[in-house]
């Protein structure tokens, strides 16, 4: 009996993450993101911030370094969706703080993107991340959230007239929606008209072709390579 008393003082014990040095605030900020505690995950980021750290290294060595253990988990079976909805929901608690910081930045657009998750699916957190990217490198864009048919795409262009139409999609279900967007976008004669990256665990470079993108873009980062490239060809004609 006193032992299990112990251990439960023990689970109770607050952990002063400011006490921590960096590497272990780092994994325990990844524990907290596993664990979906939103309020922690905020408090570490808002440390490391503190510490000096830039934006982009927090993103991506204690956010995206923590959701890639809870997809090992997921796809393991030891998580399943209710916890994994609370990790992304904690590791858009971190993400928040960040975003302001990693769009300070040109006010001169680089260019317009039309961003949305394909229809059926609806995981975002990529799709946020490379949306918080682009801002990041003076891109302006509009994101059309998650579940996008080939109508709100069209309507998108329409109305927003960007340079670059971006999808995203993680189920090998649903990543064949994007070659029926593209299909109609050629039946309609507007294929030329704009760049189309597309991205999202499942693909690849050799999907992309197939399904006559112009890029397909592995992570964030390399989307706004891939979509400064592809702009500054379009510029020299
Ligand atoms: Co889902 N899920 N999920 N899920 N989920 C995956 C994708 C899965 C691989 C998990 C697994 O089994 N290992 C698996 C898909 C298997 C497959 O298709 N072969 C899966 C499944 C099966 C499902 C459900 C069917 C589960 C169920 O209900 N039984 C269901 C589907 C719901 C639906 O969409 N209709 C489902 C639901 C969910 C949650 C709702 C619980 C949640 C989503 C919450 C949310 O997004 N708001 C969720 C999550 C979180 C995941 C995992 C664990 C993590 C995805 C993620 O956010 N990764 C994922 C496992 C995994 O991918 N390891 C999984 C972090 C993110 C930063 O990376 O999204 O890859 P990623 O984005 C990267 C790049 O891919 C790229 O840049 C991003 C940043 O670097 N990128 C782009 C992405 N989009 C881009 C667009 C671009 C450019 C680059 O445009 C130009």
């Amino acid at each position: 009996m006193s032992d299990d008393i112990e251990n439960d003082e023990y689970d109770d014990e607050e952990i002063d993450l400011n006490a921590l040095p960096d590497d272990e605030l780092v994994e325990q900020i990844q524990n907290d993101l596993y664990d979906g505690l939103k309020e922690e995950v905020v408090e570490g980021t808002e440390i490391l911030l503190q510490r000096k750290w830039k934006p982009a290294k927090i993103l991506s060595e204690a956010l995206v370094g923590g959701m890639t253990i809870v997809g090992i988990d997921f796809r393991d079976g030891i998580l399943f969706v209710p916890e994994v909805l609370l990790s992304a929901n904690a590791m858009k608690g971190g993400m928040e703080i960040l975003k302001p910081l990693l769009s300070a930045s040109d006010s001169v657009s680089a260019g317009k993107m039309v961003i949305g998750t394909v229809k059926g699916d609806i995981h975002d957190i990529g799709k946020n991340l490379v949306k918080m990217m682009m801002e990041g490198a003076g891109f302006e864009v509009i994101d059309l959230g998650i579940n996008q048919s080939v109508d709100d795409y069209f309507a998108a262009l329409e109305e927003h007239k960007p340079d670059i139409l971006g999808m995203s999609a993680l189920l090998t279900t649903t990543m064949p929606y994007m070659k029926v967007v593209i299909d109609e976008m050629v039946a309609k004669g507007i294929r030329d008209d704009y760049i189309v990256l597309v991205g999202g665990a499942p693909l690849n470079e050799e999907f992309g072709e197939a399904v006559g993108a112009d890029g397909y873009c592995r992570d964030a980062a390399s989307t706004v390579d891939i979509a400064k490239q592809h702009l500054a060809l379009r510029k020299a004609g």
